[in-house]
């Protein structure tokens, strides 16, 4: 089925659109002369775009995806990197898609990466950062950084080994291997693996039925997935989720009520659950 999408925000290097009324967000990386190689301001872009997405009350789900049937991303551009890194606009060097790897794990909204062919490199911890990947059946994954003079010792090498198994993880930094759809899904890589035609409509089917659930609780399932992983800043994550919560009830009230009246305050009525 066709699908209506609306721009939300103009980027030079991205697509920023939604549709279901807003509650679906689509980022794309759209450079597909580079198979969607990333360059520092593509990723500042997708930064900006995260960021209205997970400010936006009326948006429950993030699609990441790539321009064209051809290429998911195939990671850092190589034809912007310079003695000292990735240089971006300003002509300042600078490794900044470590801040939307992060970003992506504290977005409290599912992000479903859309695979259509390669997924390589950087591009490839992006899609491995997403809460789940839906994959067109073209699709095919691999790191390349120990040919090109790179490698992502963080997220790129822990969290692909989390998710797929130390022994994989270190074969597909070590080898350097493509890997098709199939093989990417027996190993865990991925959840789904569709026909190419199909792969935009069963992405929104997935998103329709989490817009149907409880956002607070895949908010919160989210922030456990990854809590005990990321040590303190996976708790102060999973933290901040239930004191925003309980900033909600009438026993936070009451403390900021009494402090506000100059009396003290009345927890006594408050039940003290098991
Ligand atoms: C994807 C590949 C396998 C596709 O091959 P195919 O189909 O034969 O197409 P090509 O003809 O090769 O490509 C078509 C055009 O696209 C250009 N292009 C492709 N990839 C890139 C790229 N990454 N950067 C710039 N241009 C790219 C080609 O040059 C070609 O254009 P023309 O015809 O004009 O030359 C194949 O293309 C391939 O292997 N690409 C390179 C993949 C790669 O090595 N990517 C970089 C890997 N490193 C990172 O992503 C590092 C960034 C990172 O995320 C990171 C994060 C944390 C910590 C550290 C790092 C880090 O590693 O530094």
């Amino acid at each position: 089925m066709t699908v209506e999408w609306q721009t939300i925000k103009e980027y030079e290097e991205i697509l920023f659109e939604s549709t279901r009324e807003g509650k679906v967000v689509k980022i794309t990386m759209n450079d597909p002369k580079t198979h969607n190689a990333f360059t520092p301001g593509m990723v500042q872009e997708m930064i900006d775009a995260f960021s209205i997405a997970r400010d936006d009350a009326k948006v429950g789900v993030i699609i990441l995806t790539g321009a064209g049937d051809l290429a998911f991303s195939s990671g850092g551009n190589q034809k912007v990197r310079g003695n000292g890194g990735y240089v971006g606009r300003d002509g300042i060097a600078r490794l900044n898609v470590l801040d939307l790897q992060n970003l992506m794990q504290h977005v409290p909204k599912p992000i479903i990466a859309m695979v259509k062919g390669w997924s390589i490199g950087g591009g490839n911890i992006l899609q491995l950062m997403a809460d789940l990947t839906i994959a067109a059946d073209n699709a095919k994954f691999g790191q390349t950084g120990p040919n090109v003079g790179s490698f992502d010792a963080g997220f790129g090498t822990g969290l692909l080994a989390r998710t797929i198994g130390a022994k994989r993880a270190k074969e597909v930094w070590f080898m350097t291997d493509v890997y098709d759809a199939q093989t990417a899904l027996q190993w865990g890589w991925v959840n789904k693996v569709v026909p190419l035609a199909d792969i935009e409509d069963t992405t929104l089917a997935w998103a329709d039925t989490m817009l149907q659930k409880s956002p607070t609780a895949l908010r919160f399932i989210k922030a456990a997935a990854n809590a005990a992983d990321n040590g303190l800043a996976g708790l102060q994550q999973l933290a901040g989720d239930a004191t925003m919560l309980y900033y909600t009830t009438d026993e936070a009230k009451e403390g900021r009520d009494a402090f506000k009246e100059k009396r003290e305050p009345d927890f006594d009525r408050f039940p003290k659950f098991p």
